[in-house]
């Protein structure tokens, strides 16, 4: 089965993460053949193993990797089965009219942003028709319930994450990882932490420069070195390919993530986590989080849940001193939210994954 996924990045590194991601585990558990069109490859250099722009003949993982330019005719072979639009990125016009022209169009997917709210249940799946062309799309929502499109997960993904950890076992200080946009709130945290116990904050190169600089009256140190000031360790370390990131996940004891999926790999890697949402106009995405921490909070007990939901929201609102003041409360349930965390992983994991939902539910329709 030949199937296109198109891609084009707003910014950062989310479209790109999750449409490699989904090309990635289709063609690698599910034997297709996957041709990932993306507006600028560049963004997956670091993400994707040995990935070169310039050679779009090789594979990547099984999957083709090309550029994506509406002024080209995109689809040079055959039509593929299934079409996946990430994130409504919009299809090259000769591509579309090929599809309407086509005696057997293929199955069109609108894959759309995850959110934990409830009403995505009840738009998952739908249809929508072009307003010009013959062509019907379908709307995919990613979610956290079976009435979803569930979560990307691949299928051996518990077995190298418990692999890791069996032999992660040098000794460490209380580690977070640091995966967040700019935030106001970073420097009232960062004094928490340099008071509290010992703290080792492994931040991936690029990401809160201007907070921690600001912090540390000087950049952050280099990949591969550390800085430390009271019972802070600010570590460096590389912005890697998307399997060493999960590595840097699985090997701390809470992860400050954000955006889609860096936000989903954390809740696999099974430890507590605090989100910072993408940033959205009138504060949508405040909406989001109280979505999600209404389903996280769910079997949680109250004081953890409490600790939790103040560090998120402070985080999310960029209140420095809420945060800060969030702390020690959350610290202190530590082991609470560890075993809650391990509970949620594994309800999740007992769902469908992403990637085998969107055959079947293409399978259903062609
Ligand atoms: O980069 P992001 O902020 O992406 C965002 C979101 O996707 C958001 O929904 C979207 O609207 C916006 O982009 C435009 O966060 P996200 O989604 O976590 O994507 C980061 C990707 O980077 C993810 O696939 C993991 C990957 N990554 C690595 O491969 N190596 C690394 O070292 C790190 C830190 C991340």
């Amino acid at each position: 089965m030949r199937l296109d996924v198109f891609c084009r990045v707003v910014d950062n590194f989310g479209d790109a993460g999750v449409a490699w991601r989904l090309a990635r585990q289709l063609a690698a558990e599910h034997g297709v053949e996957v041709t990932l069109w993306i507006d600028a490859p560049a963004t997956l250099v670091r993400m994707v193993e040995g990935f070169d722009p310039a050679r779009t003949e090789a594979l990547y993982d099984g999957v083709r990797i090309e550029r994506l330019d509406d002024a080209a005719d995109t689809a040079v072979d055959a039509l593929p089965a299934i079409v996946v639009e990430a994130f409504g990125c919009g299809l090259p016009p000769a591509y579309l009219n090929r599809m309407a022209a086509a005696p057997v169009q293929p199955a069109w997917i609108n894959l759309e942003y995850l959110s934990a709210e409830p009403w995505i249940e009840s738009v998952h799946g739908l249809p929508s028709p072009h307003p010009r062309l013959p062509l019907t799309r379908r709307f995919f929502f990613p979610g956290f319930t079976a009435a979803t499109g569930g979560l990307l997960r691949e299928r051996d993904l518990f077995a190298r994450r418990d692999a890791f950890r069996g032999v992660d076992r040098a000794p460490r200080p209380f580690t977070v990882t640091l995966f967040c946009y700019p935030n106001p709130a970073l420097p009232a945290l960062l004094d928490a932490w340099s008071s509290a116990s010992a703290t080792l904050c492994r931040v991936p190169e690029g990401v809160a420069t201007a907070g921690l600089a600001a912090w540390l009256g000087r950049p952050p140190p280099p990949p591969g070195s550390s800085t430390t000031r009271g019972r802070l360790t600010i570590e460096t370390v590389p912005f890697g390919t998307q399997d060493q990131y999960d590595r840097l996940l699985w090997g701390a004891d809470f992860n400050f993530v954000r955006g889609e999926d860096s936000f989903v790999r954390a809740q696999w890697a099974a430890r507590p986590l605090a989100w910072h949402a993408y940033p959205q106009s009138g504060d949508a995405h405040l909406v989001k989080l109280d979505a999600f921490l209404d389903r996280y909070d769910a079997g949680l007990a109250t004081d953890a849940a409490a600790a939790m939901g103040a560090l998120s929201r402070a985080w999310n609102r960029g209140d420095g001193p809420a945060a800060a003041a969030a702390w020690p409360a959350l610290h202190a349930a530590h082991a609470t939210l560890r075993e809650h965390a391990e509970r949620w992983s594994a309800a999740l994991g007992a769902l469908p994954d992403l990637a085998g939902n969107l055959l079947d539910f293409c399978r259903n329709r062609l």
